[in-house]
């Protein structure tokens, strides 16, 4: 169905497109439907820069090579709290859903327990992984280096990724409070979108190739995307470089770009995922202590202010009516892949 130029598809439709585009180009059936349910439910939440837009640069990843498309993850158990999951290469939803069961049965025995996901191809937004850990009742924290496309506060040449840091809280009859941002002033999938759309970026998104601010999106697709919050933003994305990158024997951005060697796919690489159980510091005052929270939630609220991912959460219970719309062009080019 089309309206204004776009195309209405049910949830169901929107995961099953996902998938049947993804099984056509190779993937293996069982990452298929894990990476579908990823783009769907971006799709779902109206984060269009990471939901069925995704399906392009999936399918670019996996006709260059970049993502191998049957890999077996292999999970192993570095240390007593702490979980692994090799990737083998492939698509990072798998061998995430493969290490939740044991970070979480961790978490609870340990009070505190982490995964890294080595070896993984990354093109999704992490708040999908931080909110199911919180819908456990775990505070999450993840995070993950992409490819160096970002310039540290006071020079012009890409060093970061685009570095996204999610963190999950757990609200008892309540979605979890959930953010998940890029420590770039923007996703980069947001100037892609951009781009397609043909649509000018604010001219501090990012810089030119010669180092000048720009309102281009190509030339700063081509150039140096910017850290959000100046030199805040620029530690922040260097200390997501060190934690999901050295710290858990992966890439760092810079070398996840070199590896790639200009077939412009998905970042290739680790990702670290924090989980905390409050009960571990609270014991028998977890209610009280979860109260205190949402007096917190209360007077961000109260104020009028709104809580992150409250957008998010709206969206879903709208799509699940409603269903999502993605413009034609895009479906088109999504329909191409089923063809190819
Ligand atoms: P945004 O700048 O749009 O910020 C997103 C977060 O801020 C969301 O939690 C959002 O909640 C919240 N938020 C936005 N506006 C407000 C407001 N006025 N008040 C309170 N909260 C607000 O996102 P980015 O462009 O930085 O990132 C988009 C996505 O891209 C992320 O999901 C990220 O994981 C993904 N990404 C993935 C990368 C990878 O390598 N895998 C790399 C970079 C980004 P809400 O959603 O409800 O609006
Ligand atoms: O939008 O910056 C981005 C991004 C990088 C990898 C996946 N998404």
């Amino acid at each position: 169905m089309s309206r204004d130029g776009d195309v209405t598809l049910t949830l169901g439709e929107a995961e099953a497109l996902a998938r049947s585009v993804l099984e056509r180009q190779g993937l293996a059936p069982d990452h298929a439907a894990a990476v579908a349910r990823t783009m769907a439910a971006g799709e779902r939440d109206g984060c269009a820069s990471h939901g069925l837009y995704r399906l392009l640069v999936a399918a670019n990843s996996i006709a260059k090579g970049v993502v191998v498309p049957d890999a077996v993850p292999v999970l192993s158990e570095p240390a007593v709290a702490l979980v692994r999951v090799d990737g083998g290469g492939g698509f990072a939803q798998l061998p995430f859903e493969q290490g939740k069961p044991l970070l979480v049965e961790k978490a609870r025995r340990f009070g505190i327990a982490a995964l890294a996901l080595n070896n993984v191809v990354h093109f999704a937004a992490l708040w999908p992984e931080v909110e199911a850990l919180a819908g456990e009742g775990l505070a999450a924290l993840a995070f993950t280096p992409s490819h160096a496309w970002v310039a540290p506060e006071g020079g012009t040449k890409p060093v970061f990724g685009t570095n996204p840091i999610a963190f999950g809280w757990p609200r008892p009859g309540k979605p979890p409070f959930v953010f998940d941002f890029a420590t770039s002033a923007v996703a980069r999938g947001e100037i892609e979108l951009h781009r397609r759309a043909g649509k000018p970026i604010p001219p501090d998104w990012g810089y030119d190739d010669a180092g000048n601010p720009s309102t281009d999106p190509v030339a700063v697709l081509n150039g140096a995307m910017r850290t959000f919050g100046g030199h805040k933003g620029s530690a922040l994305a260097a200390m997501v470089e060190l934690i999901a990158g050295p710290l858990i024997g992966d890439m760092t951005s810079a070398e996840s770009i070199a590896a790639d060697q200009g077939r412009m796919g998905s970042p290739i690489g680790g990702e670290l995922v924090i989980a905390i159980d409050p009960s571990g510091f609270l014991g028998a005052g977890l209610e009280d202590h979860l109260r205190r929270a949402e007096a917190m939630f209360e007077a961000i609220e109260g104020q009028g202010a709104r809580l992150p991912s409250a957008r998010r959460y709206a969206a879903r219970v709208r799509s699940e009516t409603e269903g999502v719309r993605i413009p034609a062009q895009l479906h088109r080019d999504i329909s191409a892949l089923l063809k190819a």
